[in-house]
């Protein structure tokens, strides 16, 4: 038996189009109770929702988001909006008991995110934040390898996510598309939108990060703000680098960039242990290069003449999500890890096991962010707990 589990999405733009492309098709590929039903969607704009509401499918459209949470026939409530409309939205959805599926990052700064997370529990809703690239297979088996033990004692980790998009002066700041150059809106610059996946990454495959020492910098000035016409300066980080330490005893290196000339969504990581180690980047998204020194459960050096870093197809039925895709060897892309995401999600309510990660998740990485921009402000170290 099926049931119907309706959704109320905020927010029309990049992260509504790749939410509502998942709720379109999730019911398609995986095998789930909770099946969404694309109930209504919600922007102030109503020229820009309604037609956003006819392309995608949902069935009617709201100008204002309290009356989106106020309807009887809206079981969740999804948060696709700029990032300073997300705490006051999800406490009202929590207070009107809606489930939340909110988007990264939580909240703009730990304060918001440890209100927000106290109020979903109290409210004893069900949660989840946006962190897709958990979701990409390379990733998931990545994770599975660590978790198995598979590189032994882990010793580094090393993030970079890069992109290049803001190198011009003329591009404007602010407004309905460029939101995320306006700290008033976004919180951060590339620590929050970018750093925040690749922290999230990092605490899910190596545990928690227990301090920081960090250095930002902003690049451009002053830009024009998209709706005035003004030249403001710009609030942004437009690069961020911060060393870590983790409670495993390990160090990492963290290294975020909107100025990295060719670098389109350059997100990779590596982890080096004892017995092995994991590689990933984006731009290469089907593979994850594993090295393995030694088997820890048999405790057999593997690495002799012929030993080299493998490059797994991640595409096999045997693979995350992937028997629930294509044939062996068709890949997946960017939109499928936001599908992958909801079936977690809606697989969580039937077996009452909650997805990751939940806002108490993401209220982690909210912290190490903070922390981040904290220690590059004062320049000194600054400990997590
Ligand atoms: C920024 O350009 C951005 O769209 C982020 O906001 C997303 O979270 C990231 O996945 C892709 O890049």
């Amino acid at each position: 038996m099926t049931k119907p589990l309706n959704i109320g999405l905020i927010g029309y733009g990049f992260m509504g189009r790749t939410h509502s492309n998942a709720y379109r098709q999730v019911s398609k590929f995986f095998d789930l109770e909770y099946q969404p039903v694309l109930k209504a969607c919600c922007a102030r704009n109503e020229e820009k929702i309604k037609e956003f509401a006819e392309n995608w499918g949902w069935e009617s459209y709201e100008t204002d988001w309290r009356k989106l949470i106020a309807r009887d026939d809206i079981d969740a409530i999804d948060i696709g909006s700029p990032n300073n409309t997300h705490y006051e939205m999800a406490l009202a959805a929590a207070e009107a008991g809606k489930m939340i599926l909110c988007e990264k990052p939580l909240a703009m700064d730990v304060a918001q995110a440890e209100a927000m997370t106290a109020a979903v529990e109290k409210a004893g809703v069900a949660n989840m934040v946006w962190y897709n690239y958990r979701r990409v297979p390379a990733i998931t088996l990545a994770h599975q390898l660590v978790k198995e033990g598979r590189i032994g004692r882990p010793f580094h980790y090393r993030a970079t996510y890069l992109q290049d998009w803001t190198i011009a002066e003329d591009v404007p700041q602010g407004g309905a598309t460029l939101w995320r150059l306006d700290a008033a809106v976004a919180g951060s610059g590339v620590t929050g939108d970018l750093l925040a996946h690749s922290i999230d990454t990092a605490i899910w495959l190596n545990g928690p990060i227990t301090s920081v020492s960090a250095a930002t910098e902003t690049f451009v000035k002053e830009r024009m703000h998209q709706d005035t016409g003004e030249m403001q300066p710009v609030s942004i980080d437009d690069a961020c680098m911060f060393l870590a330490r983790f409670e495993n005893g390990s160090m990492g290196t963290f290294e975020s960039s909107r100025y990295a000339r060719g670098r389109k969504n350059y997100n990779t990581f590596e982890m080096n242990g004892e017995d092995g180690s994991v590689f990933f980047d984006l731009e290469d998204p089907q593979i994850l290069q594993f090295f393995e020194y030694a088997n820890p459960t048999t405790g057999k050096k593997v690495e002799d003449h012929l030993t080299g870093w493998r490059r797994i197809h991640v595409t096999n039925f045997e693979h995350p999500y992937m028997d629930r895709w294509w044939v062996p060897g068709c890949t997946i892309g960017y939109e499928h890890t936001f599908t992958n995401a909801l079936s977690d999600f809606l697989k969580g309510l039937e077996t009452g096991e909650p997805a990751q990660p939940t806002f108490r998740d993401a209220l982690q990485t909210q912290k190490v962010c903070d922390a981040v921009l904290e220690s590059a402000r004062e320049r000194i170290w600054i400990d997590i707990n």
